[in-house]
């Protein structure tokens, strides 16, 4: 052994234990989180408040940064700065011991913290997880220094070989945590496990009943064939998905409810899922926008979906509109994790397919988009309509009551802007002179695309070709076969809604209802 690497082993291996404590307390939270709610874990916990606290521009940021691999990001992040936190403690403790130890119960109640503040939590015992952890921790840190530093030893030993250490029987403990943890972190796997299993069974014997008010056929020319253009229906795995969860919520439909109360509800109703399904169903084919999709991006998704109109359950329940005299003007939807959306009440009463969805291109809603029921309301944007996992919707007022993303300065109301984005070519694409085709999509839900223009550079505003129109609901292609000449060209695209509103040239920030402006691309036709 080289005289540098005994000088180093000591740190070495009390960095080491720092990781081995780290890799304890995660592992003895997970398990205890598997018994407790799997969302009350160290790490869904701090990741789910870092993004409750996240500002929207720095949300808006990770999103654009990293789209929907955002929250692997996160948890990464998460890990390494608690690794890299865990080797500091570790050094720490090597000089002090109970300081180390100490550092890591802090920790634990930074997590415990971070578990009961989350929006879903409604117990004190979310807290519990994150406590055991660090006490677990702690006490692994505790011991694994305790084979660095003999007991009774004034001055700790310099090097590994002066005696009052035992090199041996450090690595034996700290090979005994890392089995012991890994054993933990797997039975919580395990326990939790089940759940999940109990949700997928749920999920697979769903037998989605034939519609009362099937959906018409998507018309045969509503698809251009122009290679690179969004396809008509976006399939559910090319589906965008925007969520805070880091958990996706896996829900038993067997145990799923939903209340339906608040003010001005005559009849208040607790729904089973059966009870939905066998309920008159419709088939809608509706546009789905995020209001955080930049001009030009990928957050906007078309699907059939198979539901029951929330207008005749909100009647049942003895709701009325305001225009008929109704006291709540916002229905405030929540899902199974916490998160809050806050929907007009008139829009959904206004006759359009305001659905609670229960499938989405002839499946039970998959787990990400929401299984076993979630909202979708033609015209406005998702995260004032599309609520997820749904579980309790209260009639209330927009004066009583702010949702989730409107406590964090988005709009209280939000439809969708009348928008239109060029798919192909791509930017910075080197297409042959001669036609091209240009080609994409145009929305404006619930009021419909009447018109799509291309402009190339400065030239004059000129007609696209537009496919068939689905319904006023849904996304509308449209194509321009441009005769490109050789050089730098920038492609422009405005569309005009059925109310006559030309898209606008104005740009605006997706903050807070919705980013506006046109899209262009460059390209070099070669
Ligand atoms: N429970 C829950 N529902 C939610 C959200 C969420 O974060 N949690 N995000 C909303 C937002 S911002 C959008 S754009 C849509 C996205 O639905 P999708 O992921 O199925 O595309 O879901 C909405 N419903
Ligand atoms: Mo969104």
């Amino acid at each position: 052994m080289t005289t540098s690497g005994s000088r180093w082993q000591r740190p070495a291996f009390a960095g080491l234990s720092g990781l081995l404590a780290g890799y304890a307390a995660l592992a003895v939270a997970e398990l205890i989180a598997a018994m407790v709610r799997p969302e009350a874990g160290p790490i869904a916990a701090v990741g789910g408040a870092a993004i409750d606290r996240t500002p929207a521009p720095v949300k808006d940021w990770a999103i654009r940064t990293f789209g929907e691999d955002d929250k692997v990001v996160l948890q990464l992040g998460i890990v390494a700065v608690l690794g890299l936190l865990a080797l500091v403690l570790g050094l720490v403790a090597l000089r002090h011991r109970r300081l180390g130890a100490a550092g890591v119960l802090v920790f634990g109640v930074v997590g415990a913290v971070a578990a009961t503040s989350r929006p879903d939590s409604d117990s004190l015992t979310d807290g519990l997880p994150s406590l055991a952890g660090a006490l677990a921790g702690a006490a692994v840190l505790h011991w694994l220094i305790g084979r660095l530093v003999p007991r009774g030893a004034a001055q700790p030993p310099v090097a590994a070989q002066e005696p009052g250490w035992d090199r041996r029987g450090f690595l034996l403990s700290a090979a005994v945590t890392a089995v012991a943890s890994t054993g933990a972190g797997a039975v919580g796997r395990a326990l939790g496990g089940t759940r999940t299993r109990d949700a997928v069974a749920s999920r697979a014997a769903v037998v989605l009943p034939r519609p009362a008010s099937p959906a018409a056929p998507v018309p045969r020319r509503a698809q251009v064939r122009v290679p690179g253009v969004s396809p008509f229906v976006t399939p559910n795995k090319d589906f965008y998905r925007v969520d805070t969860a880091l958990v996706v919520p896996r829900v038993d439909a067997a145990r799923w409810r939903l209340r339906v109360h608040g003010e001005g509800v005559g009849r208040p109703l607790t729904l089973t899922f059966q009870d939905l399904l066998e309920r008159d169903l419709v088939e809608r084919d509706i546009t789905l926008a995020c209001v955080s999709n930049e001009v030009g991006g990928p957050y906007v998704g078309n699907a059939r979906w198979i539901g029951v109109r929330l207008a005749d359950v909100l009647a049942e329940a003895g709701v009325r509109p305001p225009s008929e005299g109704g006291p709540a003007d916002q229905l405030v939807a929540r899902s199974v994790d916490g998160m809050t959306l806050g929907t007009p009440v008139e829009d959904l009463m206004d006759g359009r397919d305001a659905l609670l969805a229960v499938g989405m291109n002839g499946e039970p809603l998959p787990f990400d988009h929401g299984f076993p029921v979630r909202m979708v309301v033609p015209g406005l944007y998702g995260y004032v309509s599309a609520c997820k996992w749904v579980e309790d919707i209260e009639l209330t007022t927009f004066d009583a009551y702010d949702p989730y993303w409107v406590k964090r300065k988005w709009a209280r109301r939000a439809p969708v802007k009348t928008q239109s984005r060029i798919d192909t070519p791509k930017p910075f694409a080197r297409p042959k002179a001669g036609t091209v085709m240009v080609a994409g999509v145009a929305w404006a839900q619930h009021r419909g695309i009447d018109r799509v223009e291309v402009r190339v550079d400065d030239g004059p505003w000129q007609p696209a070709g537009l496919a068939a129109e689905d319904t006023a609901d849904t996304w509308r292609q449209w194509y321009f076969p441009w005769q490109a000449t050789p050089g730098g060209h920038t492609l422009t695209v405005r569309a005009t809604d059925r109310t006559g509103q030309v898209q606008t040239e104005k740009r605006t920030r997706t903050v807070p209802d919705g980013a506006s402006g046109r899209h262009s691309v460059v390209v070099n036709v070669d």
